[in-house]
């Protein structure tokens, strides 16, 4: 059977969040899945235009997608989202918001030095010379996930790998 609930992607940026995602999407598309990716582009454009990169602004961007995933998986849909989303706190609330077992978080674990090494729009080096301040990984915080469901090592394997290690565990866990 299928299960809706969210796929809570976390990690740096560069950390290859959304290429995950976007593959899993895909992959759930393939499967006649009713998915949706909640990210940058279609967020923070849009309803979270107000808010910016304070630790209160993350803060409730981070909540409000919590709130935006929750009426999604209300509507059967499988939610994947794409989000530093830097703080331990604010992804608990997250996963409290839904039913129990409803919520995996996947941390995308790529070591800094990588991920300031791809720099794919330069905002490593924007951060490092102090023209962006407050840049997650260089002067604004990281926590890693405690106890996430799922660690893909995004340096070690590429996208597709990552991403078939995703669908193996939505497998395991009856949710596809
Ligand atoms: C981190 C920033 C910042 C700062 C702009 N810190 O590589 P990107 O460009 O596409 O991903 C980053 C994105 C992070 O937004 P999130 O909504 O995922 O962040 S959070 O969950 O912490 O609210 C980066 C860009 O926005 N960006 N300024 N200061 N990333």
């Amino acid at each position: 059977g299928h299960h809706s609930g969210v796929i809570w992607f976390t990690g740096l940026s560069g950390s290859g969040k959304s290429s995950v995602a976007n593959r899993v999407n895909e992959k759930l598309y393939e499967k006649h899945l009713q998915s949706y990716l909640l990210d940058g582009d279609n967020v923070r454009h849009g309803l979270n235009q107000d808010l910016g990169f304070a630790a209160q602004d993350r803060e409730e961007n981070i909540r409000r997608i919590g709130e935006v995933a929750k009426l999604f998986t209300d509507s059967g849909t499988i939610v994947l989202t794409a989000f530093i989303s830097p703080y331990q706190e604010d992804r608990d609330r997250v996963r409290n918001l839904l039913p129990e077992g409803d919520f995996i978080e996947v941390f995308v674990d790529c070591p800094l030095e990588e991920c300031e090494k791809r720099d794919p729009k330069g905002l490593y080096e924007k951060a490092r010379s102090g023209e962006i301040k407050g840049f997650t990984g260089i002067d604004a915080p990281y926590e890693a996930p405690i106890d996430p469901e799922l660690v893909l090592h995004t340096h070690e394997r590429d996208i597709e790998t990552c991403a078939n290690q995703v669908i193996d565990y939505l497998e395991e866990r009856g949710w596809v």
